[in-house]
């Protein structure tokens, strides 16, 4: 993509520095310079961009759009100047002026417009679908506020707002002219037309305009920019105009802007309960109409093509139901604003959107009052009612063996709008993140659904960008492989399988470890700059990092630290390797068993650390507001990496993928995406314990759990479990009660304690297993070498050729 060489490179630095900020490379901030890279990159993308844009209109190519409510992308320069060829040469130039690159670079503002995985798979997808040459865009919500900043106090969590706009954002570009009025409210009148079909007008709705702002999406060094469009909500200035006319209305007016403006005010931050929050449902729907108007708009501009064939052109993929609504509101474009007739509409609709569920656990599934879609949104609750009423008339005369069934299939059932039947229902696609999950969604969660429309499901196993995650994050791992097989595994990941047969060859093992041991290093110091904890570099290195559920068990975690603890502190000279324990995760903010688990993390972290009885054997370290950045500068350091959710769970984990390419070991449970790694690299190169997928099943299904028969049968889980609850761990006399009183008294939903026994058998293990580091390395190797199925390239190419069918 670009020609500069190291010369040319500070040559084009300066010049800008002189234009944009009247000032010399020696009075240059870290800030200034962060800016003027950031314009070198945007003058290098910019012309690709529009080239793009222009190539998709001149050949009317088929373009898939990306509806999230979330898209986690972090830090975009160096990912941008990476895929436009341009980071070595700009780090190296950087280095010349006696600058340090990492510090230009922090100078970009995280950001964090999402919850989780959920939200970092839609940024990696992006990447990976530019980079593959397909013409692919997301569509988001401009939150002014992201994921709240997490602080911690006195062991607590604490959340600050993220005003992550608060200096100018280079990536984005306004674009006014592409503005787009979005409808809420009012009411609906219905006319019969002279040919008996009925006419439907809205009348009195609240106007607000979507503003879209664009970032570019840029492919890895291969000409495509695609674009992530942002949606922004501002008054829109006709009811301004008119708000302003009205005499002594200010503060009415000013009221009013900001209740708008709401509407792109905030992410919600809670990814493990649903709420039916009415700003939110404002929000969902402002995303997905602002989008459809706009694709319409597009389509007819760029089409000489009847609407009835949209579907041929486009393709919408809804991240999860959080933009579900785009089933009845393109029902409603298509149906009153181009007057098609029902069945019409429905045929496009079904054959445009495609669905992708992201969880089974019933807490997180949406489901709205029908009096908030009622008054928020009057029409589309009438067109969800059709739906509804055609849908379950279907069964009735079609199926009717599933007649018993409707009221757990009726898309409007106990006045709630079950936001995933309606998915299911209008889509063509519905697809599962990873083999397992998907297999739940067919046997168990969506079992009759399946039975109706075996056809529409399919499973896409998830998977991470290895450019960002591989190498970006650890440039030196990259060359070691680049070394020994050659560059062609950065456009072809499954070509680290090569690795395999270098997993006993002793330099490259003896490489990997100093890279890793150096990854580890670079760490420990961040970890003493942040926490003032000193760690053992030859430590292993133990990671959970990912947000705090309960399902996911970071409890699980910390009981075996106690459990390490305490055996220590029985016999201090103990032989064992030893180890830090790293922890970093935010609790939703309602979450009150969560923030409970953070304070015991960090609880058992401040006595542990301390004491000097133990020798530094043990070590545990909470890094507080895990982010994108943070979670880079972790992984490329972690030995072993923590996945250790209550089986059927986790629907599938990302970090998991991360990890394994970074080289760590994974220690986890048969869930998610851990069994196809296990399945790929073996028995002998991953740790698994605890119950399956099938047994916890059962369990819920048919009981047979007692908790407390482990407490009094197990002295181990007894002993840590009185600590807690009797505030009698170390010195000090924190209790935690509510920990201990829903293990015991609400039967240990998650099942730590009936895994504990099998995890600490399989910590042994790894401690075993650790001492021989020829088998270790090889271990590592073996896991990075089959790593490359989890790239999102393969996700993207399986979307691109079975779901969108791009070409
Ligand atoms: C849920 C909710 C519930 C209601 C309000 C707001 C909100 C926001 C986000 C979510 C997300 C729940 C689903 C989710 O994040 N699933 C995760 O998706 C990852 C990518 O597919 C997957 O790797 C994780 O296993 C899965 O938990």
């Amino acid at each position: 993509m670009n020609t500069y060489n190291k010369e040319a490179f500070v040559t084009l630095l300066k010049d800008k520095l002189t234009r944009k900020n009247i000032k010399h490379i020696d009075d240059a901030t870290d800030q200034d310079l962060y800016y003027v890279i950031a314009s070198i990159v945007k003058d290098e993308l910019n012309p690709h961009w529009l080239q793009t844009q222009d190539k998709y209109v001149k050949n009317e190519t088929r373009e898939v759009y990306y509806l999230s409510m979330e898209f986690l992308i972090g830090r975009l320069m160096e990912s941008n100047l990476l895929n436009c060829g341009l980071l070595e040469v700009c780090n190296e130039a950087l280095k010349e002026l006696g600058r340090n690159p990492e510090d230009i670079y922090k100078n970009e503002h995280d950001a964090g417009l999402g919850n989780g995985g959920l939200g970092r798979l839609a940024a990696c997808f992006l990447d990976s679908i530019a980079s593959l040459n397909y013409a692919g865009h997301g569509s988001g919500i401009r939150y002014r506020y992201g994921l709240f900043e997490q602080r911690i106090i006195h062991g607590n969590q604490v959340e600050l707002p993220d005003y992550w706009l608060k200096e100018e954002y280079p990536w984005e570009t306004r674009k006014t002219d592409e503005a787009i009025e979005v409808e809420f409210g009012g009411h609906v009148q219905m006319h019969a037309k002279n040919d008996g079909s009925l006419e439907f007008s809205y009348h009195d709705t609240d106007k607000v305009m979507a503003v879209p702002y664009d970032v570019p999406v840029v492919g890895y060094q291969n000409e495509v920019v695609n674009t992530l469009r942002l949606w922004s909500a501002e008054l829109s200035p006709e009811e301004s105009d008119f708000l302003a006319e009205a005499n002594g209305q200010y503060y009415h007016h000013l009221d009013h802007t900001h209740s708008v403006e709401q509407i792109s005010g905030f992410l919600y931050p809670d990814d493990s309960s649903y709420e039916g929050k009415e700003l939110r449902l404002k929000q969902q729907f402002f995303l997905v109409s602002a989008t459809l108007q706009g694709i319409i708009k597009k389509f007819k501009k760029n089409h000489d093509l009847p609407l009835s064939s949209l579907y041929e052109k486009v393709v919408i993929q809804i991240n999860d139901t959080h933009p579900s609504l785009a089933v009845p509101e393109l029902m409603r474009i298509l149906m009153d604003d181009e007057g098609f007739e029902w069945d019409d509409a429905w045929h496009v609709t079904t054959n445009v959107i495609a669905y992708t569920n992201h969880t089974t656990l019933s807490e997180a599934l949406e489901k709205w009052p029908t009096t908030m879609i009622q008054q928020l949104l009057p029409r589309l609750y009438m067109i969800i009612d059709e739906i509804n009423e055609r849908f379950c008339k279907g069964i009735w005369f079609d199926h009717p063996e599933l007649r018993h069934e409707i009221p757990g299939l009726a898309i409007i059932a106990d006045d709630q709008v079950h936001m995933a039947r309606l998915a299911i229902v209008g889509s063509f696609s519905v697809n599962g993140v990873a083999r397992i999950h998907t297999e739940i969604l067919k046997n168990k969660e969506m079992k009759n659904f399946y039975t109706l429309f075996p056809d529409r499901f399919n499973n896409k196993t998830n998977g991470i960008t290895h450019r960002r995650w591989l190498l970006q994050v650890n440039p030196c791992l990259s060359n070691a492989i680049t070394d020994v097989i050659g560059p062609q595994w950065i456009k072809q990941p499954n070509k680290l399988i090569s690795l395999l047969r270098y997993s006993n060859d002793a330099p490259f093992l003896e490489k990997i470890n100093k890279v890793k041991q150096s990854n580890k290093q670079t760490l420990a110091k961040i970890i003493q700059q942040k926490t003032g904890v000193v760690i053992d570099e030859h430590s292993i290195f133990d990671v959970q990092i990912k947000r705090l559920h309960e399902y996911k068990r970071q409890l699980l975690n910390i009981f075996h630290v106690i459990y390490l603890y305490n055996e220590l502190k029985e016999n201090p000279t103990m032989d064992i390797t030893p180890r830090t324990f790293i922890f970093a995760a935010k609790a939703a903010p309602s979450y009150h068993l969560a923030k409970e688990v953070i304070k015991l993390i960090h609880h058992v972290a401040s006595i542990v650390n301390y004491d000097k009885t133990i020798n530094d054997k043990l070590k545990v370290i909470f890094l507080e507001n895990y982010n994108v950045s943070l979670a880079e500068k972790i992984i490329p350091a972690a030995d072993i990496s923590e996945q250790i959710s209550t089986a059927s769970k986790e629907a599938s984990g990302t970090g998991n993928m991360k990890m394994m390419m970074n080289g760590a070991i994974t220690l986890g449970t048969l869930d998610g995406a851990n069994i196809e790694i296990k399945d790929l690299v073996g028995d002998e190169n991953i740790f698994i314990f605890g119950l399956t997928a099938k047994e916890v099943l059962n369990y819920y299904q048919h009981g047979g759990y007692v908790a407390k028969d482990i407490y009094h049968n197990d002295d181990r889980v007894r002993k840590i479990l009185d600590q807690l609850n009797h505030g009698e761990f170390g010195a000090h006399e924190i209790e935690f009660k509510d920990i201990f009183y829903n293990i015991l008294y609400h039967n240990d939903p998650y099942f730590v304690l009936k895994d504990f026994d099998p995890y600490i058998e399989s910590h042994e293990l790894i401690e075993r297993a650790y001492r021989d580091k020829k088998y270790w390395q090889k271990m590592s190797v073996t896991n990075i070498a089959y790593s490359g199925k989890f790239s999102s390239d393969r996700t993207i190419r399986e979307y691109a050729s079975e779901i969108w069918k791009l070409r």
